[in-house]
């Protein structure tokens, strides 16, 4: 459009959240707290994410950084980032990563919310350019205020989220996320260094035309699996696999479509971790009108019982539809 310079730029994240906490009578503004710290956190990996060619091309002679530090793989360096954002906004006092197998205690005792997140998933992609994403889940901790968190904190199970989210850097970065009332999408502007609204309220096509999964893994699928892979092809679907989770998912929400990460015979459990890679995408899923399964049995991602902070589970998600029609396939096969 002509007028395009004209159209004003709208709500910044942070005045959305002010609005919202005033919409709760209850709200303290902790958990708003937390999310702008988490958005900081999306900022700062986002100009590390931006400018990886350059830092990749320093490593490569072998530099250090001025406390003598090597230069870290990204992946690292967006775990530091995120850890140090939420210990210094003072909201979490635990964190879960999946780039560290210990729970990180922030030394935030007096903070209500635990945190689980992937800092940088897709890293297999960031030498090649390809879009990557940041995954988070937020619990309000089972243990007392004023102790250091507990494996049970994070060990609630899905439904038990208060709020999840993800940060796409893609070619433009998004932070998109639930607080259990509706999903939200927000653009970066970086030259404003501010998130706005682009996507007041997200829902799920039912429906959608595209599949996404490593056909590559295609004869260790299960048959159900094939037999629905097989049905979207004889119906012409596309085929899309980024092989960055947040992007396929991202896609999905936006399209519809599924996407998938089956049990093999060699990887009952998949590969993607339950809780903050499957829970997150499962709980913005079921808010903006999708669904998701771990296997044939028809499951809810969300009804799967925790026993273990890095455990895997096999990921059917997207649109309802397809979901449906996939785990039907298995039941009628059984
Ligand atoms: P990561 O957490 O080690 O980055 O692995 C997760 C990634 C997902 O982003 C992606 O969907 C999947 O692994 C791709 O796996 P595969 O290469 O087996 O298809
Ligand atoms: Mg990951």
């Amino acid at each position: 459009p002509d007028n395009i310079l004209a159209q004003p730029v709208g709500t910044t994240l942070e005045r959305y959240i002010m609005r919202k906490q005033s919409e709760f009578a209850f709200a303290t503004g902790e958990l708003s707290q937390l999310l702008r710290d988490i958005a900081l956190a999306g900022k700062i990996i986002n100009r590390e994410v931006n400018r990886a060619g350059l830092s990749e091309l320093k490593g490569a002679f072998g530099t250090e950084n001025i406390q003598g530090e090597q230069q870290q793989k990204l992946d690292v360096v967006a775990n530091i980032r995120f850890i140090r954002a939420l210990k210094n906004g003072g909201q979490a006092c635990a964190v879960l990563s999946e780039e560290e197998d210990e729970i990180i205690q922030t030394g935030n005792n007096q903070g209500k919310y635990v945190v689980a997140m992937d800092p940088l998933d897709g890293s297999a992609n960031i030498d090649v350019n390809v879009p990557i994403g940041t995954i988070f889940s937020i619990y309000r901790r089972v243990s007392p205020v004023g102790t250091p968190a507990t494996r049970e904190d994070f060990l609630q199970g899905g439904r038990k989220q208060v709020a999840a989210g993800y940060v796409l850097y893609g070619s433009s970065t998004m932070l998109v996320y639930t607080t259990g009332h509706g999903v939200v999408g927000f653009t970066y502007e970086h030259s404003l260094g501010e998130f706005f609204l682009s996507h007041p309220e997200l829902r799920i096509p039912q429906d959608g035309k595209i599949f996404s999964c490593n056909e590559g893994h295609w004869f260790d699928y299960p048959e159900f699996v094939r037999t629905y892979l097989m049905e979207c092809k004889r119906k012409g679907y596309n085929g899309r696999y980024v092989g960055s989770l947040v992007a396929d998912y991202h896609r999905s929400l936006l399209m519809g479509g599924i996407y998938m990460y089956p049990p093999t015979e060699k990887k009952p459990q998949g590969k993607l971790r339950l809780l903050y890679e499957c829970y997150p995408l499962a709980f913005i899923i079921e808010q903006a009108g999708g669904a998701a399964v771990a296997g044939a049995d028809n499951t809810a991602v969300l009804d799967i019982v925790p026993t273990d902070c890095h455990q895997r589970s096999p990921l059917f998600i997207g649109s309802s539809h397809m979901v449906e029609k996939i785990v039907a396939g298995a039941t009628e096969k059984a």
